[in-house]
Parts: structure tokens; C-alpha cells; sequence
């Protein structure tokens, strides 16, 4: 995007006019072809005839399913969501609209950041999106498993949040229009609410869809629930993550929401499923990019001998993403504040530059806080309740994983309940690596 920020407001859609799911049909293998063949751009790209495509499915996330479908002159990637989440079964139903959310979520970022996949139709009643096939790329989670490094993800990734989040904050955007776009994305409350039990809620009692390595973990796991300072923090938390409405979050901005390429003309990274989008607190999506980035970092222990360079490049990574982070919002600060919040007309127009250079520094440490609170709730949620990583979850034996998972929610409750102590990333570098050297 070029300037100021593209206005939705015209195009805006309410959450009274959700698409009518009445013909709702979820797809299979052999469902895609007819079903794309009624949409004749698609069609066209995929050329010849819908009995000459090839479909598979992909997904690997918890709640839908994907397919790559390849016709002789293209291919196309759809994500049809489901009424139901599909990590668990028809048991744990869930609105289709979270595929109305998402499309709304894409539109906007590619708007005001890009590095998102190319929409290429839309069918709200089918909760259907079709977008490029992202190709070859690969998710970036299993990138840094295989200790495969993207040296632009990092800055391209804190690039796309400092330009999503202010874009869509009081900082850009006059407070009627925000408040039309809060009232768009206030209805995803089915998918706000997972958050709010998986990452906020359930890891802290005992409930039945927690998972965790156990008999090895058991011990930990009953201290954490009998920690008070934890509880209480991770309600702080939980309550900004209700309450503060700052911008349009991605919603699950982990590694797992990351693709990467690597091509000749250098790499590819594409930001994927926002269907968690809402308006919330914007340390959060920070905060999901540097918690994977640390679980990663303390999973490398468990996935083979050498992990030190390894895990020293996870390091620069997550100072990188906050540092790339920071300095574009400064940048919009001083050219786009053209919402109602920090008005220019304070500030600048009266000569009082150093005012609102003030008021971003102040702005920028309490959001840089809130990121490593947030950091350390995603990580521990990871590792005590349902929906894990691989990054953890795939390191054998047992006792190995859960030693690198130790010294993860070691992090984790530093981050959450000390927030107070360690306010900067680069503190919290440090004391990810005292919390390595500690143990080793
Ligand atoms: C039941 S959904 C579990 C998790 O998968 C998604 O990626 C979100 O992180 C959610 O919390
Ligand atoms: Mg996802």
C-alpha cells in the first residue's frame, strides 16, 4: 500500500450480512473439480476439463481442510472451513463464518502490508476461499525444524506486523471507520473464545482436552496450577486480550501461520490463515511470532547434536522481528498518523515534535511489554493443553522432550509473571539463554 490507508468503509460488510449458509456442502476429493468448475475464473486457470484435475488434500492445521487442485495450465489452493474443528471431530462444532473473517482478514492485510496469498474467489455461503497455490513453499515451522534458515522472514514478518497493526489502529484510521471495522470482526467470538480458553484458561485447571508429556511433566503441571502468581498474571493477560481493542490482530501469528520459499530471485513469505482475526491487543500477535520462535529455540536441544548455531540465528530472529517491528511503527508514526489518536495537530503542528517522539517511545515499550507477556501465555499453552507443536512434540524419547519443555515453561512463566522485570526483548534473550546454559 502506497500512503494513507485504504478505506473499507465504503465496501465495509456487518456482521448482519454473514453469508447464509442454507447450501452449505463441505467438500471431498471428488466434490472439489464440479464445485470449482462453477467458478469460471478458476476454471480458466486451471485449464482443460475438471475431470483432468488433481486434487489432494494438505491440510495440516487444527480446524480445516485444504486442497491443491492442479489443472493442466494452473493450480489453486481451497480452504473450505468446516462446521466443526477437525483436530477434535463433529463433538467440537464451530461456525462457518470463520471462513468469512478470514477472507475480510486477507483483503486487508494485503492492502495495508501484502505478503499474504493472492485471493482468487471468494464463496461466502460455501465458507469457501480459493487463493494461489503457494508453490514450493513450505511452512515455516518445518523450515526451523530442520534448522533451515529464511533470512528475510524474520524482518519481513515484524515488517507485515508494525504496517498491519498501526494500519488498522486510532493511529491510522478516523475512530468511526475503526469502530465499523471492530464492529465487522466483533461476531468471530467462536474463534476468540478458543483462544481464550486454550491459551488463557485450560492450561491452568484441570480439563479434559489438556494434553501434556506426561508421566514426566505431571509433577510440573500440578505446580503450575497451583500457582498463584501465574494464575493471576495469565488473567491479566487474558483480560487485555478481552478488553483492549487496539487493532485488527492476525490472530495466530505462529510459525505454523508462515510459509517460506527460497527461489532464484530470493526468498518468498507469505503470512496464512487469519480466521482468529479481531480487533484486540496488539502485543499479541507480536507476542505469537516470538513464542514459537523461543519454542523452537528450546526444542533444538531435543533434535540432534549441535543445535548452538542453530539456536543462536532463533535468537537474532526474535530480536530481528521486534526490531523490524519497531522501527517500521516509528516510521508510520511520523508519516501516517492520520487517525484520531496522537493527533498530529498536538504534536508536530505546534512544533512539538519531541512530544510525540515522547509518546511513541512510551507507546512502543508498554506494546513491547505486552508482546513478551503474550509470548510467554503462547508458549506455555503449547506445551500444558491441547494443540502442541511439532517442534516439541515430535522429539523422542519422552524424557528428552520433556527436559527442552521444562526449560520452555521455565521461559514462559518468567515472561508471564515477571513482566514487570523483563520489559525488553533483548532482556528476554538473555534470559532464554541463562535458562539454556543453566540446565546444560
Ligand atoms: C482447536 S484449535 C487449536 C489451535 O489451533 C490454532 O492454530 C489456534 O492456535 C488454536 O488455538
Ligand atoms: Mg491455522
Amino acid at each position: 500500500m502506497d500512503g494513507a490507508e485504504a478505506s473499507f468503509a465504503a465496501g465495509a460488510i456487518g456482521a448482519s450480512e454473514l453469508p447464509d449458509y442454507g447450501s452449505y456442502a463441505p467438500l471431498s476429493i471428488e466434490t472439489v473439480p464440479p464445485r470449482l468448475a462453477a467458478y469460471p475464473a478458476i476454471a480458466a486457470r486451471l485449464g482443460g476439463r475438471p475431470q483432468d484435475w488433481a486434487v489432494r488434500e494438505v491440510g495440516d492445521g487444527n480446524l480445516n481442510f485444504v486442497y491443491i487442485v492442479e489443472g493442466p495450465a494452473g493450480s489453486v489452493c481451497v480452504k473450505q472451513a468446516l462446521p466443526y474443528v477437525r483436530l477434535v471431530g463433529e463433538s467440537w462444532p464451530l461456525p462457518l463464518a470463520r471462513s468469512f473473517y478470514e477472507y475480510n482478514a486477507l483483503v486487508r492485510e494485503a492492502a495495508r502490508s501484502g505478503h499474504v496469498p493472492e485471493i482468487l474467489h471468494f464463496d461466502g455461503p460455501q465458507g469457501l476461499v480459493v487463493m494461489e497455490n503457494l508453490s514450493p513453499h513450505i511452512i515455516w515451522r518445518k523450515a526451523l525444524i530442520a534448522r533451515e534458515r529464511h533470512e528475510t522472514a524474520p524482518a519481513i514478518i515484524g515488517r507485515f506486523l508494525a504496517e498491519t497493526l498501526f494500519r488498522s489502529s486510532d493511529l491510522s484510521l478516523p475512530a468511526a471507520e475503526k469502530k465499523r471495522e471492530m464492529a465487522l470482526f466483533s461476531t468471530n467470538t467462536a474463534l476468540c473464545k478458543i483462544t481464550e480458553d486454550l491459551v488463557f484458561t485450560d492450561p491452568y485447571r484441570e480439563h479434559e482436552q489438556n494434553r501434556w508429556t506426561s508421566p514426566e511433566l505431571d509433577d510440573t503441571v500440578a505446580a503450575i496450577r497451583a500457582d498463584a502468581a501465574w494464575k493471576i498474571a495469565i488473567q491479566d493477560l487474558k483480560f487485555m486480550f478481552l478488553t483492549r481493542a487496539e487493532a485488527l490482530l492476525h490472530g495466530d501469528a505462529h510459525s505454523g501461520s508462515v510459509m517460506v520459499a527460497k527461489g532464484a530471485d530470493g526468498e518468498d513469505v507469505r503470512l496464512i490463515d487469519p480466521e482468529f482475526a479481531f480487533y484486540g491487543p496488539m502485543g499479541f500477535d507480536i507476542g505469537a511470532t516470538i513464542a514459537n520462535l523461543f519454542l523452537n529455540y528450546y526444542a533444538q536441544d531435543g533434535r540432534g547434536a549441535g543445535p548452538a548455531p542453530f539456536q543462536a540465528w532463533l535468537l537474532d530472529a526474535i530480536a530481528t522481528v521486534w526490531e523490524t517491528f519497531a522501527a517500521r511503527f516509528a516510521e508510520l508514526w511520523r508519516t501516517e498518523r492520520t487517525g484520531d489518536a496522537y493527533p498530529p495537530s498536538l504534536y508536530e503542528d505546534e512544533g512539538q515534535a519531541e512530544a510525540s517522539e515522547a509518546a511513541l517511545t512510551a507507546f512502543l515499550a508498554r506494546v513491547e511489554e505486552d508482546s513478551l507477556g503474550f509470548a510467554g501465555a503462547k508458549m506455555a499453552r503449547r506445551i500444558l493443553g491441547l494443540a502442541g507443536v511439532a517442534d516439541l512434540e515430535t522429539i523422542e524419547p519422552p524424557a528428552v522432550r520433556a527436559a527442552c519443555e521444562r526449560r520452555a515453561l521455565a521461559l514462559a512463566r518468567r515472561l508471564v509473571v515477571e513482566r514487570a522485570r523483563i520489559k525488553t526483548v533483548a532482556q528476554a534473550i538473555d534470559e532464554a539463554k541463562a535458562i539454556l546454559g543453566d540446565v546444560k
